[in-house]
């Protein structure tokens, strides 16, 4: 039988179990990557393993999240970045040098590798024919300390491309409607994998901004094959050794299949407040619109913006509109600013902004009161631009570029008079590492730098045999960890648990923290409920780390997503699902609950809860895998290593 793409380079990693789908199985990881925001945890954690160096092949440390600087925390934290990659072996991109993704994609992506990032959207190298995995903090941690990623073998979904898209037709139409398809939920353990004679149309920056956007659908990951077209791509980033062809068999059997048509296209967007409600452009013609977004790790290659500067030359931004350009990566600045397109994006009136995430995660551009934006980014949860009342809607960098001019949606299929944009990938990137620092040989004199701000991940307990303890919040579908743990201006606060604590639920239940807090005081531990997809988007184990510190002992719900059911259980946090899903309903903020045998049921993948406000008893599933049980037991993973 033939083998998938996804089933090949795991297989070529496989350390520990059966590479059988559903099953779970442990991984080498090649190469990791972390960024500032999840990046001083995560190296916090490296150093309580007590390891000289780093044991994998490449790691390398970015700072793109917390750029603006607000205060003295992320300056802080930069420098002990800065200085802890140093001591342990790790690459260090500079802040000013770009998105973690655009500038591994860049500079050191490689076909056929695995690669683990502590971001979400990390998938974005599957657009080079790698292994590319977002997970939490820890799990990178561990990675570098050349420990096996573990995972459940993914079921393998083969979307396959034929056709040619459409000029105004793009590679973030593609993978809207691949979300069209598939949505935001039910994805869990599953991956894409592309294929079919479309594939070879698309440039690398076109296939990873497809890649890009498979996180939104919560599979582990997605992968292109590397052809001709990848190595063009790495030639042009002086990377040509890097590449190898990497393609599944002929005769590869699949778990599923989607086909799509890429001359049927149509340009697309996600609309409020979720990545997964898509709509055609043209059922959205005439909206007023009131701010226009281009960047971030989706949309800002140099490809991009030179299209986007196409669009926009010899137009102002109509004035209704803010319009806002955040180049992926300085490569992509200095060769805009090189080839005269950054002066046409100058000449419209757009703002340039720092090669970096800023507007993405709320960093910076909130949007006015009930205001439209139109953004390239991969999420418009509600509230995260920084703006609950705006409207955000996802769309690809020629369909904002044309807003940002008419002032409204416009269909650019239909009812407008410029030229379609058109840009080949460059036969040279203006590849520098200038940005980059590589660490010395010997690390053991370099003093790390640790500013006020900068604390250790507290201390888990270990399981009770009995929990006793009252239901804290019950939320509903959907949830996302930025409901539970909000990013833009608390964004500051990542490395200062105690701090960032207070911020749990902010915008769903300002007092949340605050009734924790006092039920741990009186040795009440705290349950979460929740409904479906609990914990979707992004990987920050803050979303589980802050909830550990606030007492929080378990989180009840219809569904979990993949990274954040990691990170719980790294944490101590024990993932609990209902069995009858209908069973949600007869639970309820305040109650009291009692799980009499959560140790055995831990270990047995099931247990009893008995509601002791309303008298029910609910059975509850606990998936998790055997290492995962053993860190539950413990109080988390830092507590089983240390045993
Ligand atoms: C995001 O896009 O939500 C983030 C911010 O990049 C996160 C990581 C974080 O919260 O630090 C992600 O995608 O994992
Ligand atoms: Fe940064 Fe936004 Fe990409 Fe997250 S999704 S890595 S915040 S650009």
């Amino acid at each position: 039988m033939g083998m998938t793409l996804i089933a090949k380079i795991l297989k070529a990693h496989l350390v520990e179990g059966t590479l059988e789908t559903g099953k779970e199985i442990g991984i080498r990881i090649d190469q990791t990557l972390t960024q500032d925001a999840t990046g001083t945890m995560a190296y916090l954690e490296f150093e309580s393993l007590g390891l000289d160096r780093m044991q994998n092949e490449l790691a390398v440390s970015y700072v793109d999240h917390n750029t603006v600087q607000v205060g003295f925390e992320n300056a802080d934290d930069h420098e002990y970045l800065r200085t802890i990659a140093a001591k342990k072996g790790v690459i260090f991109s500079r802040p000013g040098n770009g998105i973690c993704h655009q500038v591994h994609l860049e500079r050191f992506g490689k076909p056929g590798k695995t690669l683990l990032g502590s971001d979400s959207h990390t998938p974005t190298d599957g657009g080079l024919g790698c292994i590319a995995i977002g997970a939490g903090g820890l799990d990178v941690a561990l990675a570098m300390a050349g420990r096996p990623f573990h995972l459940v073998t993914p079921k393998v979904i083969e979307i396959r491309l034929s056709g040619k898209l459409r000029p105004w037709c793009t590679a973030k139409d593609v993978v809207l409607t691949v979300l069209e398809r598939f949505t935001v939920k039910g994805n869990v353990n599953c991956a894409f994998e592309y294929t079919g004679e479309g594939v070879r149309s698309l440039d690398v920056p076109s296939r990873s901004t497809i890649c890009n956007m498979g996180a939104e659908c919560g599979v582990t990951t997605s992968i292109f094959p590397s052809d001709e077209v990848t190595r063009k791509f790495l030639k042009a980033q002086g990377r040509e050794a890097d590449w190898s062809e990497q393609r599944a068999d002929g005769d590869a059997v699949y778990d599923g299949l989607f086909e799509i048509d890429l001359s049927k296209v149509d340009p697309k967007a996600a609309c409020p407040h979720s990545p997964g409600n898509i709509r055609n452009i043209s059922e959205l013609s005439g909206l007023p619109v009131n701010q226009v977004l281009i960047g971030s790790c989706t949309n800002s290659s140099y490809t991009d913006l030179v299209k986007v500067a196409q669009v926009l030359d010899g137009h102002t931004v109509a004035p209704n509109v803010e319009l806002g350009i955040a180049p992926g990566s300085r490569e992509v600045l200095e060769m805009i600013s090189k080839d005269g397109s950054l002066a046409k994006l100058v000449q419209s009136g757009a703002r340039i902004l720092e090669s970096a995430c800023g507007f993405c995660i709320g960093n910076h551009q909130s949007p006015g009161t009930n205001a439209v934006s139109l953004r390239t980014s991969n999420r418009n949860f509600e509230g995260r631009s920084g703006t609950k009342s705006a409207q955000v809607y996802l769309v690809s960098p020629e369909t904002a570029a044309l807003a940002a001019i008419y002032g409204k949606v416009v269909d650019p299929l239909k009812e407008q008079s410029v030229k379609a944009p058109s840009a080949e990938m460059p036969e040279q990137y203006a590849a520098d590492d200038g940005m980059l620092i590589f660490p010395p040989e010997d690390g053991s004199k370099v003093e790390v730098q640790r500013g006020p701000n900068i604390g250790a991940p507290p201390e888990g307990e270990p399981l009770p045999r009995t929990l006793k303890g009252e239901v804290a919040i019950k939320v509903g579908d959907k949830i996302t960890t930025d409901h539970i743990m909000p990013a833009g201006p608390r964004l500051k606060f990542r490395s200062n648990i105690p701090v960032y604590a207070n911020y749990v639920f902010e915008h769903v239940d300002p007092t949340f923290a605050a009734r924790c807090l006092s039920n741990k005081a009186q040795g009440i531990p705290s349950v979460i409920v929740a409904g479906l997809s609990y914990g979707q988007g992004s990987s920050r184990e803050h979303a589980a780390i802050c909830p550990m510190y606030l007492g929080v002992k378990a989180v009840i719900a219809r569904s979990i997503e993949r990274i954040h059911q990691a990170n719980l259980c790294n944490f101590g946090i024990v993932p609990l699902t209902f069995q009858n899903e209908e069973d949600y309903q007869a639970v309820s903020q305040g109650d009291q609950i009692e799980i009499a045998d959560l140790y055995d049921g831990v270990k047995n993948g099931k247990v009893a809860l008995k509601d002791l406000s309303n008298g029910r008893t609910i059975i509850l599933d606990c998936v998790t895998t055997a290492e995962q049980k053993e860190m539950l037991f413990a109080g988390g993973m830092l507590n089983l290593l240390k045993k």
